[in-house]
């Protein structure tokens, strides 16, 4: 059975119990992170270093990093239309899968922190109006893309929702103004119709 380490609540952790959930596999979640601690136990560092979640366990195999683990889980279980394999098609889902974990996300964390995790009389509202403002670019671009897409990249739902559709979970639950994203509002509904979403699109932005 596929065990995972991680809260919930965590956006990464989120990516990995999702696409567990779209593959129909079994897993073993343990609750690890934030007030649950467990991360800086010599056992935990031992699978990872960084103290960090998720980690996941497959068969005495330890992965930490949460795009690499929905890969990881895509090719060994994923059919063809979930994780192509033509190079190209599979470049297409990759560079999304890069696009969230490197400029979507970064954009929108201090928006995250400030608002969600920070009290209100210490909140740096010119840092979370500064980071909301970073965001609106990326949220235009998945917003222009998708204007002709059902899913990121095309006509298939692939491991690229699953990363994207966590990160935009996330950016349009904040609470804050933001610019008008029908296609990206159209596609997330779709999504969180998904069984495979349920238990991620349904958790509150916490
Ligand atoms: N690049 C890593 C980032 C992992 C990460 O930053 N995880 C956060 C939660 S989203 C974490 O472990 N924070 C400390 C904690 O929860 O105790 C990944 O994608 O897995």
């Amino acid at each position: 059975m596929l065990k995972i380490w991680g809260r919930l609540s965590s956006v990464n952790v989120q990516k990995v119990v999702w696409c567990a959930d779209e593959l129909g596999l079994t897993c073993e979640r343990t609750d690890a992170g934030g007030t649950f601690g467990i991360v800086n136990t010599p056992e935990y560092l031992a699978m990872n270093p960084n103290g960090l979640v998720p980690v996941i366990g497959d068969e005495g195999f330890i992965l930490y990093e949460s795009n690499a683990i929905v890969r990881y889980l895509a090719a060994k279980h994923g059919d063809e239309k979930f994780w192509p394999k033509d190079l190209q098609a599979r470049a297409d889902v990759d560079r999304w899968m890069e696009w969230q974990s490197t400029g979507y996300t970064p954009a929108m964390l201090v928006a995250f922190w400030q608002l969600v995790r920070t009290p209100p009389e210490k909140r740096n509202l010119a840092a979370v109006e500064e980071s909301r403002t970073k965001s609106e670019r990326p949220s235009a671009v998945l917003n222009r893309h998708l204007a002709d897409r059902e899913f990121i990249t095309g006509s298939s739902f692939t491991p690229a929702d699953i990363v994207v559709g966590c990160a935009a979970h996330r950016w349009l639950n904040l609470p804050l103004m933001r610019e008008p994203s029908p296609n990206v509002e159209r596609w997330y509904e779709a999504l969180k119709k998904r069984p495979g979403a349920r238990q991620v699109l349904s958790q509150p932005v916490s």
